[in-house]
């Protein structure tokens, strides 16, 4: 009989990375989805797959909503990516963020304890969790935490939740302690979609500035569709552990700029780009460089996407997308129409 998984925030990047996944290897997959006054389902059409899952109504701030999914999906998985992901935000919705990203993992965790308790979970964790900590300049399982946003905050306390009811009730919980992995359906608000977008309507002469905070925060970038299979390993083995995945290496933003516009011939890329403090955050994390040997040697996983190859697919996809956009002819006019709306909004949140 194949396996059943349910995955909570199944309308973002990795949603719908580990959705395409989890269908490739014939699980019925359910997704959670949240009531908006527009669905946001243009990640699941990228992939011509919201067909082929359940999509199931609940939200991490609701209980009940959370344990009519758990009852209905029976799941042997459960993945828990759901969030209010981005970290500028977390200062500005400090309340809500604590809510959905800590409160909401143990309204779930209840929720699976109750009525699913042979089920194994994912907790999404993150490299936020360490702040500016680092061993020798750069992270793994062992290097101490000392989160810098309300954002990490809030995910370092449903990490030790997930690690305490694998303690005290014998679930099988693991948290997987991500580094940024980005992809052509990454938010458009996150600092690589942002440049990517910009360099190719630069390019097409559809804009003429690209206005951006911190030039020198350092990131370990890999790619969502990479990052999708660790979690799902993760779930595979005997044991639920912490797994850093990452790519073990760093690149600033500063680089990226400059690879991004590389990608598309322009190498005086200075010229295009300005500083605007909005962007600079109240605390900034300077460097993060996983180790990702723990998830090498004990799930055989690796990253396959290289750095330079990440932006030329993102450049690409934006290309690619701006250029359909003008004929409105192909699905990705849906991910051009959201992508345009956001824009405007995070043009009057100042994010
Ligand atoms: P996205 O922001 O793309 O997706 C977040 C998802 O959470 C969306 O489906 C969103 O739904 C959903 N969501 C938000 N609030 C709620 C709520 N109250 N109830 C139910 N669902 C909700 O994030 P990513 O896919 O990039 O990341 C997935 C997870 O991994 C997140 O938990 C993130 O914090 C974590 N993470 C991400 C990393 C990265 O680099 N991408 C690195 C490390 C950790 P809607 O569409 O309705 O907004
Ligand atoms: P991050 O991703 O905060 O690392 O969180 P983001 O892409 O937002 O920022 C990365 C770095 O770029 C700097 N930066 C800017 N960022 C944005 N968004 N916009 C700008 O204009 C800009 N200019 C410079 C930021 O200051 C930062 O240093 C992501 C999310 O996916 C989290 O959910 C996840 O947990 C972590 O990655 C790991």
């Amino acid at each position: 009989m194949s396996k059943s998984a349910l995955i909570t925030g199944v309308t973002g990047q990795d949603g719908a990375y580990l959705c395409k996944l989890l269908l490739g290897k014939g699980y019925k997959v359910f997704g959670l989805a949240r009531r908006l006054s527009t669905p946001n389902l243009w990640r699941l059409k990228y992939f011509d797959i919201v067909d082929k899952i359940e999509i199931l109504d609940g939200d991490l701030l609701d209980q009940e909503s959370l344990a009519t999914a758990v009852k209905k999906a029976k799941p042997d998985e459960v993945y828990n990516l759901a969030a209010q992901s981005f970290v500028a935000t977390s200062w500005t919705q400090p309340i809500l963020t604590s809510e959905i990203d800590g409160l909401g993992v143990v309204r779930l965790l209840n929720a699976v304890r109750s009525f699913a308790p042979h089920a194994k979970f994912y907790q999404a964790s993150t490299s936020e969790m360490y702040g500016n900590s680092h061993t020798n300049g750069k992270q793994d399982e062992q290097t101490a935490l000392h989160p810098r946003s309300p954002y990490a905050i809030a995910k370092l306390y449903a990490h030790w939740m997930t690690i305490n009811y694998r303690e005290s009730y014998d679930m099988f919980n693991c948290c997987g302690i991500l580094f940024n992995h980005e992809s052509p359906i990454r938010g458009i608000e996150f600092v690589t979609r942002k440049i990517t977008d910009a360099v190719a309507r630069i390019k097409l002469g559809l804009q003429d500035k690209l206005l951006l905070g911190n030039l020198d925060a350092r990131r370990d970038w890999g790619f969502a569709g990479d990052y999708v299979e660790a979690m799902w390993l993760m779930l595979q083995q005997d044991k639920p552990e912490e797994y850093v995945v990452a790519t073990g290496e760093n690149h600033s933003v500063r680089d990226f700029c400059s690879a991004a516009f590389g990608a598309v011939g322009i190498s005086d890329w200075e010229k295009y780009v300005g500083i605007d403090k909005r962007y600079i955050r109240p605390a900034e994390l300077n460097i993060l460089q996983g180790i990702p040997n723990k998830a090498t040697e004990r799930l055989g996983w690796k990253p396959k996407v290289t750095f330079k190859e990440l932006v030329q697919m993102m450049v690409e996809a934006e290309l690619k997308r701006l250029s359909s956009n003008r004929s409105h002819q192909s699905l990705a006019s849906n991910l051009i129409h959201d992508s345009e709306q956001l824009k405007k909004e995070i043009k009057v949140k100042n994010i």
